[in-house]
């Protein structure tokens, strides 16, 4: 379906003329659209963002499964579950959009289960009480929204297509989120103490979702440049601390940045040294979860091989006897 534009692109087609008109339509905010002439580079980028989304959207369900069978009351169990089920149909659209690059849905598993491609780093950490279930939903996907809102315009059509239906129900989970934690930090002393914990563990780690510093990024500058991404990483995370320092102040939680200050001046939070060993450690697979979540997918994918057999083979017959008729 998509053969044109794959055919236009070939490594080894990207003359200066071509380069030159691509980056004046993205100048001028048009939309690349997949039967569009696009260079190899800005393919294999969308490839590489959009599958590690779809991928973070899938293993982002993990956590969250962790405490289906113990919500503490059935409406909060039937929210949970509508949330996951929410993530699992982000990554199905992310995985159109990618497949609309030219790149197989086999060929992306795959990467994701041998390793070689990456999900969000967030989601190698444990949620270990139920009050991080409700970090998660505040600060994950509040995290999420800020980073996805401005995919919204981003400049391949599928893409920011599929990104303005994801905000949309990333802004009910971030309520969802928020929602518990209100009720945790007004609840009990043990509550409000759960929920002080579930800051103190999933705060930096949800700064390090934004990727690395400016100064480290090293896919920021092209991807800025062809309006990927509309901001840079830091900028972001900094919208992150500013719309979210004064929601733990409503709930009566401290941040755990003992260097974070308000600048009177800029009237923005400066926040202290993320740790980016952490960061690096967690993203070569070395977290407190990486094994254990891709453990958890291999097993899914090996489940459903019956599933995706059966498919294929009445696909195959639908078409024999499309043939015949
Ligand atoms: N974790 O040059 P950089 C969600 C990698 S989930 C792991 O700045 P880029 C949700 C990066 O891939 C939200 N890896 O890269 C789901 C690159 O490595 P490679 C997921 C990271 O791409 C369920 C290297 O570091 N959102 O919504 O310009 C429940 C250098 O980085 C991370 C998205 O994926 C990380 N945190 O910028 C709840 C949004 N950060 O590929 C919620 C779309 C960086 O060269 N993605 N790396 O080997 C993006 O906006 C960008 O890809 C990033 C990174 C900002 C993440």
């Amino acid at each position: 379906m998509y053969s044109q534009g794959l055919r236009d692109s070939k490594a080894g087609d990207d003359s200066p003329e071509l380069l030159e008109a691509f980056q004046k339509r993205i100048d001028n905010e048009e939309k690349i659209e997949p039967r569009d002439w696009m260079p190899q580079a800005y393919r294999q980028t969308l490839i590489r963002q959009i599958s590690q989304h779809a991928h973070s959207e899938i293993v982002g369900q993990l956590p969250e499964a962790n405490w289906v069978s113990r919500a503490p009351t059935l409406k909060r169990k039937l929210i949970l579950l509508a949330k996951i089920q929410d993530e699992a149909g982000h990554g199905l659209y992310l995985y159109s959009a990618a497949e609309t690059l030219g790149e197989s849905r086999h060929k992306m598993f795959e990467d994701l289960l041998s390793g070689k491609a990456k999900y969000s780093s967030i989601f190698n950490y444990p949620t270990l009480n139920w009050a991080d279930v409700g970090a998660v939903g505040w600060l994950v996907d509040g995290a999420a929204i800020m980073n996805q809102v401005a995919l919204c315009r981003t400049s391949y059509g599928p893409y920011s297509r599929s990104m303005v239906k994801i905000c949309k129900e990333e802004s009910f989970h971030q309520r969802q989120g928020y929602d518990i934690m209100i009720k945790m930090a007004q609840g009990t002393a043990q509550q409000k103490a759960m929920a002080q914990d579930a800051i103190n563990r999933l705060w930096w780690p949800a700064l390090m979702m934004f990727g690395p510093s400016d100064k480290d990024s090293k896919h920021s500058g092209q991807s800025m440049k062809w309006k990927i991404k509309r901001f840079s990483n830091d900028d972001l995370r900094d919208k992150f601390i500013n719309a979210t320092v004064p929601q733990a102040e409503y709930l009566g939680l401290t941040i755990p940045d003992k260097d974070l200050k308000y600048n009177e001046k800029s009237k923005t939070y400066e926040h202290g040294e993320i740790d980016w060993n952490e960061f690096v450690n967690v993203i070569k697979g070395n977290g407190e979860c990486n094994q254990q979540r891709m453990d958890a997918r291999n097993r899914a994918y090996d489940d459903g091989k019956w599933v995706r057999a059966t498919a294929a083979a009445y696909a195959k017959k639908q078409q024999k006897n499309e043939k015949v008729a």
